[in-house]
């Protein structure tokens, strides 16, 4: 961009100089929320790097998110036509496509109705509050059976691979009306390779800016590609077995209402049809991905933190114990007189930031931000990772305090203080998912954290370093649990 092209009264935005051809690849490297997060101490919130010949933005601060992302969220609610997009869900995910703004809009608010009506809709027994807690209450239940079991038969298990199913399960009950075994192998094939998913997709990808490099053999993304077109794969044949039963008195699941909506529109004269079927029916594959990857990876995280701070996992089961007792499942309204055990999860989304970027956003017009010129068509990162942990907002951002989120008499969480954490985004594309997320982290670790205590092997030290991605995960790693009984200590 020349400085001519720069309209008056705006200034340019700051970076470090790019290379010729990579552009400032090297300085990015492996880990670009610690890089990135170096280099707005230096340049500011509002910055320009280079990735390939592509210019990219990358916003800081929660100030500069905030007026990016709510005040001009318009400008900002777009998605760049990234290499690695294009495969999944065959180009038509909701979350990931270049959909233009209409086109996105409609398809979020059903994606959001669909989800509200089949998590809040009435469980089977009164028991219940809703479906959402029914199927989380029972898969937690299994969990824990599973994790003994296994802990019988072998010693020890690796804590992906089980919390990966039973959080599936939740989703799968929600959106396909069925559940799967924890070995089933179609299940498995697909909720096991989330790493290589999200090491594709995770901001910064040099090969979604540089196009050499998608000529070079590369094992994670043809995994990637396998990926997406087994879950195409999956999801088109429970969708088939949908319309085929389907009945328009009988809406069972997702699927169902999603199908139902586009029968609907074929009746109506007036409708003026904007969105094709398998774009409608398509957003089902966003929520049964979304739902298992990012639930599992803040749980899997939970149990590993647990494991670390030993006294911490004490003290939460104390609080379990003392307010619901051993007697019974802990249900969703629970939540409320269990603060040490939101400060505990408030505290594992900061810390780990497990989300470190959003998606990547792309600007839908020419727009400024702090006096800077950003052009139409850039691609916008936005580092959660960064406000997390901003020394301007955070004391001693890196330890790990569940306490600083306790008002003083440590009786409730602070409001305000909760509300400084960033993990679903803000704005027009905020998370559509934040509520189920809350739940299922919430209800699933209060029954882990009742029944189980979990440990490390003897001689084995946890490696807690995140693998960069969309969501970061730590290592596989084998740990070891016991079942609590009443009454014992
Ligand atoms: C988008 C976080 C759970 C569905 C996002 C974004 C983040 C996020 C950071 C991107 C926001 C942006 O681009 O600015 C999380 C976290 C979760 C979670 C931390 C759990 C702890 C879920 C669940 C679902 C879901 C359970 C659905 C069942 C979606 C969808 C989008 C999205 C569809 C795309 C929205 C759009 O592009 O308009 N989420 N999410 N998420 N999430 Fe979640
Ligand atoms: C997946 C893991 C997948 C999709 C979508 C279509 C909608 C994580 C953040 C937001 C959620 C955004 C969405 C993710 C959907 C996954 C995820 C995987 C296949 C998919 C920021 O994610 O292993 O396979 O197909």
């Amino acid at each position: 961009l020349l400085r001519s092209d720069i309209p008056e009264g705006l200034r340019r935005l700051p970076g470090p100089k790019p290379l010729p051809i990579i552009g400032n690849v090297l300085e990015v490297g492996a880990n670009p929320h610690l890089s990135l997060t170096a280099m707005s101490e230096r340049y500011g919130p509002v910055f320009q790097i280079q990735i390939g010949m592509r210019p990219v933005v990358v916003l800081s601060g929660s100030e500069t998110v905030r007026q990016a992302l709510i005040k001009q969220g318009e400008e900002f609610a777009g998605r760049p036509d990234l290499y690695s997009f294009r495969y999944i869900n065959d180009g038509k995910s909701l979350a990931f496509s270049t959909d233009q703004a209409g086109v996105w809009r409609a398809r979020r608010k059903l994606a959001m109705n669909a989800l509200r009506s089949f998590a809040t809709l009435e469980g089977s027994s009164s028991e219940y509050s809703c479906v959402l807690e029914e199927h989380i209450s029972k898969e937690g239940e299994c969990l824990v059976k599973q994790l003994s079991t296994v802990m019988e038969a072998s010693g020890s298990f690796d804590p992906f691979r089980h919390i990966v199913v039973s959080v599936a399960n939740v989703i799968c009950g929600m959106c396909f009306g069925r559940r799967y075994s924890h070995d089933d192998q179609e299940l498995l094939s697909l909720v096991n390779m989330s790493d290589e998913f999200g090491q594709v997709v995770g901001s910064g990808n040099p090969a979604d800016f540089i196009p050499f490099l998608r000529f070079l053999p590369s094992r994670t993304m043809k995994t990637f590609m396998d990926l997406n077109a087994r879950f195409c794969t999956f999801v088109q044949r429970i969708v088939k077995e949908h319309y085929k039963s389907y009945d328009k008195n009988n809406i069972r699941d997702i699927t169902d209402s999603l199908i139902d909506h586009c029968e609907d529109r074929k009746l109506d004269e007036n409708s003026n049809v904007q969105v094709s079927d398998e774009k409608v029916v398509g957003i089902v594959n966003d929520l049964f991905g979304a739902g298992f990857d990012t639930i599992s990876t803040a749980l899997s995280w939970a149990v590993v933190y647990l494991v670390a701070y030993p006294e911490i996992q004490e003290k939460l089961h104390q609080e379990l114990k003392d307010k619901v007792g051993m007697e019974r499942t802990p249900r969703l309204s629970d939540k409320s007189s269990l603060p040490f055990l939101e400060a505990f999860i408030l505290e594992i989304f900061r810390h780990s930031s497990f989300l470190p970027f959003t998606i990547p956003h792309c600007t839908t017009k020419d727009t400024s931000l702090n006096g800077f010129f950003i052009p139409k068509d850039t691609c916008v990162f936005i580092n959660q990772w960064q406000i997390n942990h901003d020394p301007a907002l955070w004391k001693e951002p890196s330890s790990f305090i569940p306490e600083r989120f306790l008002t003083a008499d440590g009786t409730a969480v602070n409001k305000a203080d909760a509300e400084k954490v960033v993990v679903f985004g803000m704005g027009k594309r905020r998370c559509i998912g934040e509520a189920i997320g809350r739940s299922e982290v919430f209800l699933f670790l209060a029954i882990l954290l009742q029944r189980l205590r979990f440990h490390e092997l003897p001689g084995q030290t946890l490696d807690m370093t995140p693998e960069y991605g969309l969501t970061m995960k730590h290592k596989r790693c084998q740990l070891r649990a016991s079942l609590r009984v009443r009454d014992q200590d």
